[in-house]
């Protein structure tokens, strides 16, 4: 009994953070980046784009973001010098055909691991501007709860 009784409690406290979180949101954007970075951060780790030939449009880049906080991470936009868009995709097969899926945001759960990854998620350039990948060149990562994060990334040769 007091267990279940334990169990409600937590619930309705659950609850309640939730909603003074959202009313916390609701006030400003910064507000509620502080509410974030306050108990937690991303790390984003092995970053790459693979070689390309000379005369591709696209590219892709892949890189793996660590959420260690205690809130779910919500990455919504991805832009870049180095190509006219950046978008989110997801390479599915099918049958033994491949195609790509285009995804308008991505959800990280708290506490867990994103890999954008060959076959799988990527970050998809198109349009690509063979100056400006001659050299690192940043990718800006945005988020719905989360500051930017700049990515340098080094085009490998
Ligand atoms: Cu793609």
């Amino acid at each position: 009994m007091k267990i279940r009784i334990f169990k409600v409690l937590s619930t309705v406290i659950a609850i309640m953070l939730v909603n003074m979180l959202s009313l916390v949101n609701a006030d400003s954007v910064d507000t509620k980046t502080e509410v974030l970075q306050s108990d937690g951060k991303l790390t984003i780790e092995r970053v790459i784009m693979p070689k390309l030939p000379a005369v591709s449009r696209t590219a892709a880049i892949y890189l793996t973001i660590i959420n260690h906080s205690t809130n779910d991470v919500t990455l919504t936009d991805v832009k870049t010098t180095a190509a006219h868009h950046a978008m989110f995709h997801q390479t599915t097969e099918k049958n033994g055909v491949s195609s790509m899926q285009h995804h308008d945001q991505i959800t990280i759960p708290a506490g867990t691991t994103f890999e954008f990854r060959q076959g799988s998620y990527h970050i998809m350039l198109m349009g690509l501007d063979h100056e400006v990948i001659q050299s690192t060149f940043e990718l800006k990562l945005s988020f719905a709860n989360h500051e930017d994060i700049l990515v340098n990334v080094t085009p490998e040769s």
